[in-house]
Order: C-alpha cells, then structure tokens, then sequence
C-alpha cells in the first residue's frame, strides 16, 4: 500500500513521518503532537498507521466519511483507520490476497476500538443484501458479547481487554463477507475472584445486576446490589459514561442476534448467578475428633440456592468443599481441607466456571458464524490482544500477557524487514539492510524448549516431590544467570544484583518495552490450573445441561484421562499457530498510543508517549522505510500530481505513464541516486526532493491561478 501525499494539503505537522525533514525521536515525537492537538489522531510510517488515543469523540466515523475513504483517491486524504481497512479490504477482495489487520499497544492505547472501527468499516462498504447483513450484523455483534464477559475496568483502562482475540472474517469471491471464526487466548480468570482496589471484575456481573428486571434476578435469587457479592469490589462500582443497565439490554440484544436461544441465555445467566454467589459462601474451620481441621459450611442458604440453580444435589458441592480425593494406585485417598483449603477450592471452583463459560460462548458464537469450507474463500484477520502490561505487582497473568507482546513485536519486525526488501527486490531496486533490534533473544528467554522460563516451569510443575514457587525461581536463578535479559536474586553468585528493588521472590525481564519484574507467587498454582477433582466430578453430576458439559473432565468415563497439559505450555501453542496464521497473510498494521495516563482529552504526555515510540520502536521502523527511499509512488499517480510541472506532460500526455515521469523529472538535476525507477513505482531518496517537487508545484499553480484570474478580468 502505497499512502499518498497526504502532508501536503492544509496537513498539520507532517502525515507521514518518513517525509520528516530531520529525523529524530524528538522529531518524531512533535509531530505525533502537533497533529494530535489539532485532533488528528491518526499518522503514517509508511503503510503503518500510527493511531494515538484521542480520549473523545471525533467526528470523524460518519458514514461521510466512509464513504470518502472508499472511493478514495487516497492521494488528498488525511491519514485515516479507514484508509488502511479500505486497502485491505481492496487488495483481499480485488488482488485476492488474505490480509491481516495487527492491532498492538499498550493497555488503554485503542487497540479494541481501533479493531472495532476496522470491522464496521469493512461492514460498510462490502456487499448487501438481506443474508450478508445478517451474517455482519452477527459479526458486529459479537463485540458486545464478548466485552461484557471477557472485559473489565482496569486502572489503565474502563474497558479493558482481559482475554486475546482474533477474528478470521471470511469472504466470498465477491468480497461478501460469509462467516467467520473466533479464537480466544487465555482470560484473566483470577479477576472472577479477586481484583486490585479501583478495579472492577467482568463488566456482565454488574451489568445483570444493574439492568436485570427483578423477575430475572428473583429467578437466579440474586440481590440487585453489588456490595452484597463478595467477588465484586464493594468500593469500586461505578463506570463513568458507560451505563450498566443499558450495557445489559444491548448485551442481551447481541446474544439474540447472534443466534442465542432464550434457554441458553437463561442458562448462561444462571452460571453467572452461580459465580458471583459462589464468592459469599463462608467456609469456616473447625478441628474434628481426631485433632485433624476440616473445613464446613456455617450457612447453607446460599449453597442450597446455588445448587437448586444448578440442579445438584446441595450434600455433592458442600463435600467437594470439604474433602480431596486423590487416586494413587487405584487406591482412593480422602483428606479433609481446612477453611483455607476450602476457601481455595471455592474459589477455583468459581474462576473455572466463568473461564470455560467464557470459551463456551466463543464457541457457541464460532457455532453461528461458521461457514462450511467453500471455494475461493478470502480471509481478513484481525487481532486485538491485551497490551503490554506493567503494574505495581505483575504477576503470571502479566508474563502472559507480555510473552504474547513480545512475540507481536517480532512478528512486526520480521515483516516490516521482509516487506520492504521484498519491495526492493520486485521492484527491482538496489537496498542495503537496516539493523534493527531484534527481540528474538528475549522470545528464546521466555520460549526456549530448553532452559527458559516457561520450559523451568514446566519442568517444575510437573516434577514430583517438593515444588514451590521458590524452588522455580531457584531454578531459573541457576539456569539463567548469564542471560541478557534476565535477573534474579536466587542465585547467590549474581554479582549484577545491586537492585534493591529486586525482592526476593521475583524475577525481571528486560523486555522490549522495557524492564518488567515479576512476582512468582502463584506461578505453578497458575500454570498448573488443577481443579481438585471432587469438584469437577460434582459439576458434571449436576443436572444443568450447559455447566455439565462444561466439565467432561468430571465423567467417569474420563476419569483416566491424563493430566492436562499446563498453562504455559497451551499459551506456547495458541501463540505459535497464531503466528503461522499472520505470518501467511498480508499484513496491516495499526499501532496504538496513549497520550496520557489519566484517560483524558488534549492531554499529550510527552514522557509516556516517548516510552511507548521508543519501545514500539517506531524510529527504527522510519529508518527502515527510508533507508533507501522515503518515498515511492506508483508511477500514473505521481503523473496525475506532478505533470503540470513541465510542459512535455501538461496538460496531456499520451504515452506510459513511466515514460512521462521520467520526461518531466529529466528536466530537473537531481542529484545522481536521488531517484530511481522500479518496475511499477518510482522512488526519491530524501525528503527534501518530494519538498521541492512540491514548492515546483504549487508555484504552478500560482502561476494558473493568476493566469486564470487575469482573463477572467479581460472577460469582465
Ligand atoms: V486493553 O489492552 O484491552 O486494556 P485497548 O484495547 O488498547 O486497551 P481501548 O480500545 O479499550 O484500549 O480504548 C480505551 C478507551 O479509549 C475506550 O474505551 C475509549 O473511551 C477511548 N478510545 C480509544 N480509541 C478511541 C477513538 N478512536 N475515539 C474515541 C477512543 N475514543
Ligand atoms: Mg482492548
């Protein structure tokens, strides 16, 4: 895709960042600002769009503006989201190659909005009629399914992201768009059970409370009011601007467009019902007759109200909050739990439940939106994961989520490289190879099948005898004390610890985007992700249809299944295919920015833009565009603007496009290697050739106008 000069016009600042005259993070920076204050939020490195968060409405998402941005010449357009989703959606439709759109930035940056804006773009402007609307409207209406189950408020953000997403849209050889798939990446299940002060848990907990009539709620027997949930921050209930009454009614709406019986709604409601009331059941401690602490339940009113939701019998759930079995040798070993250990299996119960009615509803909606395997099949893809992440504690859920970070940033190297010497290459021109920084040291860090952090913690996960999370540490201090990029205290000879910030129990990565440190309490819990099996084996006796076959595991049948396989271990395998999946389609990239960490309007923070600028690497990816050429245009567009120039090619020329650049560019000296000419494009080295191309353009332009006013005078 080739942007065209969109600076020129009446632009603020520079549209395109490879045409800055000096180049610097500085530079860089200004111009991101400039544009910014003025609201244009959206610049170009080239065929990347760089998008900073404006924090409020702007106008410019009307249909107007569809509408100019798909039957654009994109020559006097502003840099726009809908220009890059228009480009992909034209060169998958036209040029029949599948696209994929990379959405990346930290948390609060845009990227779920942006992801969004691509999708009801791409709505917009392809086919119509009666079935392909019902199959966008299903796809649109994913969103606020999805949202409401997988999204919370966050400190960084109202509406964050606590799941990964991509979406494959699918389309027919027209471009209709048939169906689609969606695959989801990991929840930040703990949330269910447990969130940091400020914060809120899944948006659908308080949207049914808040917009449920009180004949739904009688039926699930929940109270209209958040402080009576355990699970829900008593604090910390309030979203500005986004209602969740009404949040709920659309929410409903979606299920049913999408295709989601009145049972299934009513079901999924009930588990939800069941989670949030699973968080006020007290288990309390008590020491039986042979001295050993047992855990029981003072009150059972709740637990008799879960079950008779979830249609058990109430003596199954409290037994499993009580008691562990463990099968060794065919022989079953019961041990009692004390109220901690009740607590905990309570709370595992709870965030297991709301996980797998998370990934039953991805794939309910898969179920609607599929389309049997046809021929000719385009497809456009587009990710939107949770950001790069550093809190004050980062715990497994951060290591994740940044491992995945991680791997996008290489993703974004390798095919920005690869892109552009390919372009060099079919172009038939001359390129020298930028170095660039290269992550792939770290990806290996967190990777590796052998001696990195997921591989140790494998290895201690499923070793026997004494695992603990400080034994994993001591490992990693042991295996990785040479590394680059890592740091701990565990190992006593690591003579770089002079860190005091560096507690005990943690470890650092020097990632990308900078230095993330890492409590490891937790980590083998949550990689492990047990569920005692007393607990499965009473929700799949449980006579409601849909929590039955959200837990196979608990069948007796099953009962031999092998252990499943880790967190990480899964995590390394969705994110490898994932990547096989872009890495076979074109890509688009939209790079997000967070102009500010309070979330509010005008506001530029110059110091965290210039983090995430460095980290995004987006001077390197400008040196890149232009190491050889900063710019380069098809050859007939770069005639429409330029051949009035010279008066070989103005007003008419007849001949190849080719040919007339060359004609009116040879009466100018050029320096020699400031221009060269490719197969299908034409390319200029610095800048400051387009800048006088330009000032030659517009003193032609004078020079009509006067001439055109002045018969206008004679006429007069
Ligand atoms: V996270 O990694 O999921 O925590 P995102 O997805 O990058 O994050 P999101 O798209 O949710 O951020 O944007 C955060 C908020 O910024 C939105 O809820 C909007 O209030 C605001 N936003 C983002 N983009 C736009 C925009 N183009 N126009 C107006 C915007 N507001
Ligand atoms: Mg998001």
């Amino acid at each position: 895709m080739d942007f065209q000069s969109s600076f020129l016009d009446g632009m603020v600042g520079v549209g395109d960042m490879t045409l800055l005259e000096s180049l610097s993070e500085d530079s860089l920076l200004q111009n991101l600002k400039e544009r910014f204050k003025n609201d244009e939020i959206y610049t170009y490195i080239g065929n990347v769009v760089i998008s900073v968060n404006p924090y409020k409405q702007l106008s410019i998402y009307s249909d107007d503006k569809v509408a100019e941005y798909r039957n654009c010449n994109l020559y006097q357009l502003k840099p726009h989201i809908y220009a890059v989703a228009d480009d992909a959606y034209q060169s998958l439709r036209d040029r029949d190659r599948d696209q994929c759109i990379l959405i990346t930035g930290e948390s609060g940056a845009g990227k779920t909005e942006a992801s969004k804006l691509v999708m009801s773009y791409v709505a917009a402007v392809c086919g119509k009629g009666a079935e392909v609307n019902q199959v966008k409207e299903q796809l649109l209406q994913s969103n606020p399914v999805l949202e409401a189950f997988g999204n919370a408020k966050t400190t960084r953000n109202d509406n964050s992201s606590r799941f990964g997403k991509y979406m494959d849209i699918e389309f027919d050889f027209k471009g209709d768009p048939m169906g689609g798939v969606i695959s989801n990446y990991l929840l930040e299940k703990s949330r269910v059970v447990k969130h940091v002060k400020g914060e809120r848990n899944f948006h659908i907990f308080y949207q049914l409370l808040a917009g449920g009539d009180p004949q739904l709620l009688g039926k699930l027997k929940l109270k209209p009011d958040c402080s009576a949930y355990d699970y829900l921050n008593k604090d910390s209930t309030s979203l500005n601007g986004m209602g969740d009454a009404e949040n709920f009614t659309i929410v409903k709406n979606a299920m049913k467009v999408i295709g989601f019986s009145d049972a299934e709604v009513t079901s999924v409601l009930e588990i939800v019902a069941v989670v949030l009331k699973l968080g006020t059941v007290e288990i309390k401690g008590q020491f039986q007759a042979n001295g050993m602490a047992a855990s029981y339940i003072p009150n059972t009113t709740v637990i008799k109200e879960i079950c008779s939701l979830i249609n058990l019998d109430t003596s199954l759930l409290e037994n499993a909050f009580s008691v562990r079995t463990v099968e060794a040798k065919q022989e079953k070993v019961v041990t009692t739990l004390n109220a901690s250990q009740g607590t905990y299996a309570r709370d595992a119960l709870a965030k297991n439940m709301y996980d797998r009615l998370f990934s039953w509803l991805v794939q309910r909606i898969n179920e609607s939106i599929k389309v049997s395997e046809f021929q000719g099949k385009k497809v456009m893809g587009v990710l939107d994961i949770y950001g790069f992440e550093v809190l004050e504690n980062n715990s497994f859920e951060q290591f994740i989520i940044n491992y995945c970070n991680e791997k996008l940033q290489q993703i974004f190297i390798q095919m920005t490289l690869k892109e552009e010497q390919e372009e060099y290459e079919r172009e038939g021109i001359q390129w020298t190879r930028v170095v660039y920084f290269d992550n792939e040291i770290i990806c290996n860090l967190i990777e590796g099948t052998t001696s990195s952090i997921l591989s140790i913690l494998d290895e201690e996960c499923l070793r026997p005898g004494q695992v603990t999370d400080a034994t994993f540490l001591a490992k990693l201090g042991q295996q990785l004390k040479n590394h680059k990029h890592f740091k701990s205290k565990a190992s006593q000879n690591d003579k770089r610890i002079t860190d005091s910030t560096l507690a005990d129990n943690a470890f650092r990565i020097e990632h990308y985007a900078g230095q993330v440190t890492y409590n490891t309490d937790g980590f083998l819990d949550k990689n492990n992700d047990l569920l005692f099996r007393d607990l499965s084996q009473a929700m799949w006796k449980s006579k409601h249809e849909l929590l039955k076959t959200l837990f196979p595991e608990g069948d007796p049948k099953n009962a031999s299944l092998k252990r499943p396989p880790t967190v990480g271990f899964q995590f390394k395998g969705s994110v490898s295919t994932l990547m096989k999946n872009l890495y076979a389609k074109n890509p688009n990239y939209i790079r997000c920015l967070k102009p500010n960490g309070s979330k509010k309007p005008s506001l530029f923070d110059d110091s965290l833009v210039k983090t995430q600028v460095r980290y995004l690497g987006l001077l390197e990816n400008v040196r890149v565009r232009r190491a050889g050429y900063a710019y380069r245009q098809v050859y007939s567009s770069f005639l429409d603007r330029y051949k009035l120039i010279s008066k070989q090619t103005w007003p008419y020329w007849k001949g190849e496009a080719r040919a007339g650049v060359e004609a009116f560019m040879s009466e100018i000296n050029y320096p020699s290697g400031e221009i060269a000419y490719g197969r299908t494009k034409m390319f200029i080295r610095t800048p400051s050739t387009l800048f006088d191309l330009e000032e030659r353009r517009r003193k032609k332009l004078d020079e009509l106008a006067t001439m055109i006013q002045k018969i206008y005078r004679g006429w007069k």
